[in-house]
């Protein structure tokens, strides 16, 4: 081969490059494969952010917002079949089908990685692959986890850089370390007939090919922080969850911190962010931001749960968030924001359905708005921010011991049966309640909307494992020396006869996390019933919201009938997972049957 051959075939590289043979030799086997025009080895840095949005300004990747309302933000159109999670693309490949459990899909490592490559090879050609060491968590934190992602999407190294710890200080760690999690990405031709997203958790390895999509390619993100993350969790003693993790500061000045699992698109971050009601304010109460997507939770030397937030900041659903529902967001998504997918007012703002303010004049296909050819904003768009622009985001959410948990809460959207809030007798009778959860379907993945489905835990679409074995490790953190908080579930979507939301949600769901709260210290009364306790009216502080006494009566109700059918139902989803299933998760679920009789 002459030179002058090898030096049009070799990639220009840019960047600092490592020291750790292990990741510039996967560095090299991946620019063998998928053959870039050159690599560039991100720092995270202030000017190489600004090279990157001005490359994508130029080629329309970006398009600039109104300077004046929304400065350093921008809006991306993504490709209008890549607007969404791929749960039928998306694949945990371990050796044993078995380990992957009835919940995933599942393919051999051999035939993944067959599969994936073909789809890899020589993706990149005349493009540039990117190397994005990132951090998982502060990046001091001995509860963090470092990974790298290669991508051929400048989108993806933005938003990498928003939501995660990306860049020279990841990458110092990962060459302390020596290990971390692979992620390969590339946007391919974004044909959803060659699209995969790949899991290997025996290897810490992901593969994710032909979306640019968030939860498809923002690897740190479902791939990293939850599916091979839950994996290791499982491996080292700890819990890698779908919860946000918040702080309530009381009048007294004492702030308790609550882990809460609700599926996508159900208020998480709006719940994150909650602003509480003018009489708690009035009082001094305060709520404060660590997390609103993901925790990972482990036992400190106090047996108590500790938790960080393993992300830097929030891929939101831009659409119902306003002023009533979310003013913090609202407030963070001012400046330096990436918006994905929204309409945009005569004057550039973005506009999304439920804005109160600004009309759209353009769709989020870039078409003239026409509401006969439906929403301003696709149901899934969204915005990347980073969580210290939250006017409520907490200084603890960078302790790197993380922040003790003193409850934790499951919920779903549930329009009808399932009362507003209730306790779980205990850890066991708590893991159970978090099985049982059940949600309606939201635009967050492809499919159809508003269809019940069984989502454990809020990780149907997350665990890299089997549920029976996920149950398992749950119900192992029950031993001596554990000071385990309390497990309670709430339900802020159930509808009345005419079809109408009966609890008004939002800032004030506190009054339930007072509830909440008061029950871990021991100091509210509640009702004893076969799903657990719930409280009474009175149990709950009301005052100053209009809330009609029916309306009242239907949230707090406990209907026997109603709770034996969901059991008989749930009973019948547990044993679709074979002898697996934990023994104790079955008869805790035949102690409930037999208290709600026949
Ligand atoms: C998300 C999701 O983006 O759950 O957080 O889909
Ligand atoms: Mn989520």
């Amino acid at each position: 081969m002459n030179a002058q051959v090898q030096d049009v075939a070799k990639p220009a590289v840019t960047g600092s490059g490592t020291s750790l043979r292990s990741l510039a030799d996967w560095v090299e086997s991946v620019a063998a494969l998928t053959r870039p025009a050159a690599i560039h080895w991100c720092d995270g840095s202030d000017a190489e952010n600004a090279a990157l949005i001005a490359k994508m300004e130029a080629d329309g990747t970006l398009i600039r917002l109104n300077e004046e309302t929304n400065p350093g933000s921008w809006l991306h159109r993504s490709h209008p079949d890549d607007v969404a999670r791929v749960e039928h693309l998306t694949f945990v490949c371990t050796s044993e089908q078995d380990d992957a459990g009835p919940n995933n899909h599942w393919m051999s490592p051999a035939d993944g990685h067959a599969q994936m490559d073909a789809l890899f090879e020589g993706c990149m050609e005349g493009r540039t692959m990117y190397v994005i060491p990132y951090c998982m968590g502060p990046i001091e934190s001995k509860i963090a986890r470092c990974g790298v992602e290669i991508t051929d999407s400048p989108y993806v190294v933005a938003n990498m850089r928003i939501m995660t710890r990306m860049g020279a200080a990841a990458l110092s760690r990962i060459e302390r370390e020596g290990g971390f999690v692979r992620g390969l990405h590339s946007t391919g031709e974004l044909d959803p007939n060659r699209r995969f997203i790949m899991h290997f958790p025996e290897e810490l390895t992901i593969k994710s090919y032909g979306s640019g999509y968030g939860g498809n390619a923002l690897l740190g993100k479902k791939c990293h922080a939850l599916r091979i993350a839950s994996h290791q969790a499982r491996q080292e003693g700890w819990l890698a969850e779908h919860m946000l993790i918040l702080g309530i500061e009381n009048p007294q000045g004492e702030t308790h911190y609550i882990a809460a699992a609700f599926p996508s698109a159900c208020g998480k971050t709006n719940l994150a962010m909650l602003i509480p009601p003018e009489g708690y304010r009035e009082k001094g109460w305060k709520v404060w931001t660590i997390g609103d997507d993901i925790c990972w939770m482990r036992p400190g030397p106090d047996g108590r749960l500790y938790a960080i937030n393993p992300e830097a900041g929030f891929f939101g659903v831009a659409p119902g968030t306003s002023a009533k529902s979310n003013p913090n967001a609202l407030a963070t998504i001012r400046k330096n924001t990436i918006f994905t997918n929204v309409g945009l007012t005569a004057d550039n703002q973005p506009w999304w359905e439920g804005l109160d303010e600004g009309q759209p004049v353009i769709d989020w296909r870039g078409n003239d708005y026409d509401c006969s050819r439906g929403p301003a904003a696709h149901p899934n768009a969204r915005f990347t921010v980073s969580a210290k622009q939250c006017p409520s985001y907490s200084e603890h959410a960078e302790d790197p011991t993380g922040v003790p948990i003193s409850a934790i809460v499951f919920g779903g959207r549930r329009a009808s049966l399932v009362p507003l809030v209730f306790e779980a007798r205990d850890w066991t009778h708590g893991v159970l309640v978090g099985a049982a959860m059940g949600s309606e379907t939201t635009a967050a993945a492809t499919g159809q909307v508003g269809v019940m489905r069984r989502d454990p835990m809020a990780m149907k679409p997350f665990c890299g494992y089997n549920f029976a074995d996920y149950f398992a490790h749950w119900l192992s953190f029950d031993r001596p020396g554990m000071k385990l908080p309390p497990i309670f579930h709430v339900n802020w979507f159930r509808k009345g006869a005419d079809g109408r939301f009966l609890w008004p949600g939002f800032g004030e769901n506190l009054r339930v996390l007072e509830w909440i709260l008061d029950r871990a210290e021991g100091r509210a009364g509640a009702v004893e019933t076969p799903i657990g306790h719930l409280p009474r009216a009175d149990d709950l502080n009301l005052d100053g919201l209009d809330l009609d006494g029916a309306a009242l009566q239907t949230l707090l109700t406990f209907d026997r009938d109603g709770w034996r059918a969901e059991f008989d139902s749930l009973g019948a989803y547990l044993d679709e997972f074979g002898a697996r299933m934990p023994q104790a998760l079955k008869d805790e679920h035949g102690r409930v049957v037999s208290a709600l009789g026949r």
